[in-house]
């Protein structure tokens, strides 16, 4: 299945393209014909990113929200529809970590951390999923992480997170067959956007713990990306090392690979 033909009442929304991935997602859809619908808190930066795909003769339109909130996810839908668009393509992108052992957790922080990353997701899945059913045609693509293949000591809820998007994104892609809808996830490793820092990892730390043939750009990451969407493909995972890093977690047994992954977390020292 392919992805669903750019028109000029047509949106591919993307969560999160206020920075890294998101922004590279958006940039690569709207190289590919598609109008794009900007989401993230930071109008600004937003504001940024359409101004540059409008001048390259795209349409871009901003929709600043915040996805932990509620009432703000519940009103997106409407939103799109004031702007005369109909929602074809969902991204949901937007995500972070929090770091450390839960038993040294701030619990808001944790929520909130869940809200984004899991409710979010599944939130605007259900809310968007029943107009693309109807017309017969939508792609939804769900970013996880390498970490969803795997338990994460030292980002326990953020592992789980990853785990909750993957699970629930190939089923979604099971009961999608026949519709004319597609649902895939990517799965990046480490990405250097700033994510890391963020969650509060030293560039340095979170390059000592992954090896540099890890990292990818995430001008690459976003391609893979939307290049797996338009393949209807279920699942991405960026470069072939993360694919055998992937693989190989998989099937190591947990008695194993814990200790391993427990010693090298800097959120764990
Ligand atoms: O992250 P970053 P990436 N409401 O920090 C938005 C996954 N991933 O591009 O609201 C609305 O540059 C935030 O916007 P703003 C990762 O888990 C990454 O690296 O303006 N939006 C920004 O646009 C995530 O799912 C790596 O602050 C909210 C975006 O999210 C995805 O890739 C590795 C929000 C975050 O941009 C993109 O990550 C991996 C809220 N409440 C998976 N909170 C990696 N980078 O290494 C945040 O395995 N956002």
């Amino acid at each position: 299945m392919s992805l669903p033909k750019p028109g000029p009442d047509r949106t591919a929304v993307v969560t999160g393209a206020s920075s890294g991935i998101g922004t590279e997602i958006a940039r690569d859809l709207a190289g590919r014909g598609h109008q794009v619908t900007l989401v993230a808190r930071s109008a600004d930066k937003l504001a940024q990113l359409a101004d540059e795909i409008t001048s390259a003769g795209g349409r871009a339109d901003v929709l600043s929200a915040d996805l932990s909130d509620r009432s703000a996810r519940a009103g997106l839908l409407d939103r799109i529809s004031e702007l005369g668009l109909v929602p074809d393509i969902l991204i949901n992108n937007a995500g972070l970590s929090t770091m450390g052992p839960v038993c040294r957790a701030d619990p808001e922080a944790e929520l909130n951390m869940i809200e984004v990353d899991v409710v979010a997701v599944a939130d605007l899945c259900t809310r968007f999923l029943p107009g693309m059913v109807e017309r017969g045609r939508g792609a939804i693509l769900n970013v996880a992480s390498t970490a969803a293949f795997q338990p994460l000591p030292g980002q326990a809820a953020y592992g789980g997170s990853k785990a909750f998007v993957l699970s629930y994104t190939q089923s979604l892609a099971g009961e999608l067959r026949g519709t004319g809808v597609s649902a895939t996830t990517l799965c990046p490793g480490p990405v250097d956007t700033g994510f890391g820092e963020r969650a509060g990892f030293t560039k340095e730390e979170a390059e000592a713990a992954l090896p540099a043939i890890m990292w990818l750009s995430a001008k690459e990451v976003a391609k893979v990306g939307v290049d797996a969407l338009d393949h209807g493909r279920l699942v991405a995972v960026p470069g072939v090392v993360n694919k055998v890093g992937a693989a190989f977690a998989q099937v190591t047994p947990r008695s194993l690979l814990l200790p391993f992954l427990t010693r090298g977390h800097p959120g764990l020292r």
